[in-house]
């Protein structure tokens, strides 16, 4: 981490810099992470891919779900929380060698900037293509992600096609905010919102992209207190996802044990709904977390 951004953390009295293994236990030496303990909330961000891995509301119930059995290791994914994926949501259009979900989660993002105030904190990072990236996706790109922790969680995801690059065709762009909530138990979950006609709901595996989704979907689930409340701005696409018990036990990660604890609602632009930046051109949109009682 650059200087600035360790004198950024230092100088704000709710942030924290401590390694994975401090706070979540698990491989040594870990990854980097920043955690946030402010009058309205509680969360951690790891550096690795800019990935929030909680966020706790004072007063109320985590919103976030970590898998127990996450690992915190370099390049690798995270599972839980809120991964970024990109510049491509799931395999590789073309070339399924390369990375699910594309390169912005395994990655190091910058922290450019850390405000506090009595209201919220703000950490803005950003993440800018390097010539291992541009093998990848020969488009030249600077993500920033503006995160505002208050007792809501609102996400600003900026996208630029630098210019410079030797490619001169638009930038093909698909997204995610790959969000693990926590949630009572899977099968009393309903997400409303997605669907006219009714709610969804999870018997066994679910994994489905739905694009042209309404700006706002609630999940709500008997036994949990209150619903949580996502509003989409510019993210037309919706992905709804639990492994279910078999799926789950395939994965080193997660397990079996550990499904029924968390539904992924990722809002973004995928599929039909992808983006196409021409050069020099910037796309924005906005993510926000809340709960209703
Ligand atoms: O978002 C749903 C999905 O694309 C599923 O197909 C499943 O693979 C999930 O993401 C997890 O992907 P990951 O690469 O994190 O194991």
């Amino acid at each position: 981490m650059n200087q600035a951004a360790i004198d950024a953390i230092n100088t704000a009295s709710s942030l924290k810099l401590k390694r994975s293994f401090e706070v979540f236990g698990g491989e040594h030496p870990g990854l980097e992470v920043i955690v946030l303990d402010h009058a309205r909330c509680s969360a951690s961000i790891a550096l690795q891919g800019a990935q929030i891995l909680s966020f706790q509301p004072h007063g109320q119930a985590p919103m976030l779900w970590l898998s127990p059995k996450a690992s915190f290791i370099e390049g690798k994914a995270i599972r839980g929380g809120i991964p970024v994926c990109a510049p491509w949501f799931g395999p590789h259009p073309k070339d399924t060698d390369k990375p699910q979900h594309g390169f912005a989660r395994n990655l190091p993002w910058e922290l450019l900037e850390a405000q506090q105030s009595d209201s919220d904190v703000v950490l803005r990072f950003q993440l800018d293509s390097s010539a291992d990236q541009l093998r990848l996706h020969p488009w030249p790109l600077k993500l920033t992600l503006e995160m505002t922790f208050s007792d809501s969680l609102s996400l600003n995801l900026k996208v630029e096609h630098l210019e410079g690059g030797s490619n001169t065709h638009s930038m093909p762009f698909s997204w995610a905010l790959h969000t693990y909530f926590a949630v009572h138990d899977i099968a009393q979950t309903r997400i409303r919102g997605l669907d006219e006609e009714q709610d969804y709901t999870f018997q066994g595996e679910v994994d489905q992209v739905l694009t042209q989704v309404p700006e706002h979907q609630s999940i709500v689930c008997d036994g949990m207190t209150g619903s949580i409340e996502i509003n989409g701005q510019n993210c037309p696409s919706a992905i709804v996802w639990n492994p279910g018990p078999e799926k789950a036990a395939s994965m080193l990660d997660l397990g079996k044990e550990h499904y029924t604890g968390f539904v992924c609602v990722e809002r973004g632009a995928a599929k039909a709904d992808s983006w196409s930046i021409p050069v020099g051109e910037t796309r924005q949109a906005q993510v926000k977390f809340s709960r209703k009682f």
